[in-house]
């Protein structure tokens, strides 16, 4: 964030810059899936540091339950943000527990390399049991707060886009089936391959939504 704000339920809300967000952080390459939920998919070797490590530095208070993020807007430099099609700023957000996970990391590179443009720089989240729109780029505000927050694709479409977006092959898209995904890097000849619950990380993550109808929690 060249200068990013952190604000609502937090100890220390505030304007952060990219270094500040970064001090003390652990930076470390996750191997991840990485699922969009228009059926394609890649493996992706990111450097980042795990959320959590951040919201607890910056203090969560008692009572926030929701994360919600912000894009950069600068429609001078990003062309697409000149249509209206979407209400920007871009906006994602997860649940306290889901930003908490230690699978959860914000991304500040790839394959070794900072973070090209388009890929969402300086900073964003990186949500790997997650369809990809939930993997908010370029992000400029983090809030805690205590109810949902509005999130792009959901406020876009809400019977095709949930606030969940957890990947899973037996809840289809109203309009293709999530079943089976399209490899991006995987060979001319690779072909589709079964998506996994959870993208594969249903160990880790299942007990979060134990209980919970993730039929009608899309
Ligand atoms: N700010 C912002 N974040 C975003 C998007 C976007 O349009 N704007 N697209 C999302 C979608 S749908 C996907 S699949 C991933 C793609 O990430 P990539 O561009 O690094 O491949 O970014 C997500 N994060
Ligand atoms: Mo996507």
């Amino acid at each position: 964030m060249p200068a990013g704000v952190i604000d609502g339920m937090v100890d220390k809300p505030g304007t952060y810059d990219l270094a500040d967000v970064l001090k003390d952080q652990p930076i470390e390459e996750r191997i991840y899936r990485f699922r969009c939920v228009e059926a394609w998919s890649a493996i992706i070797p990111w450097n980042g540091f795990e959320l959590a490590g951040l919201l607890n530095r910056v203090g969560v208070q008692p009572g926030a339950k929701f994360v919600a993020f912000e894009t950069l807007v600068r429609p001078e430099e990003m062309p697409g943000q000149t249509s209206n099609f979407i209400e920007w700023p871009y906006r994602e957000g997860l649940r306290l527990d889901e930003a908490m996970h230690p699978l959860t990391i914000m991304a500040t590179g790839l394959y070794g390399e900072t973070l090209p443009n388009q890929n969402g720089a300086p900073i964003r989240l990186v949500v790997p049991w997650k369809y990809g729109f939930k993997s908010i780029k370029s992000i400029v505000r983090i809030s805690l707060t205590d109810v949902m927050p509005p999130t792009t694709w959901n406020m876009l479409q809400p019977n095709e886009y949930g606030f969940y977006a957890n990947v899973n092959p037996t809840v289809d898209h109203p309009r293709w089936s999530q079943a089976s995904e399209r490899r991006i890097g995987g060979g001319l000849f690779a072909g589709r391959q079964d998506t996994l619950m959870f993208n594969g990380y249903e160990a880790e993550v299942a007990s979060l939504y134990a209980g919970m109808d993730l039929v009608a929690n899309y």
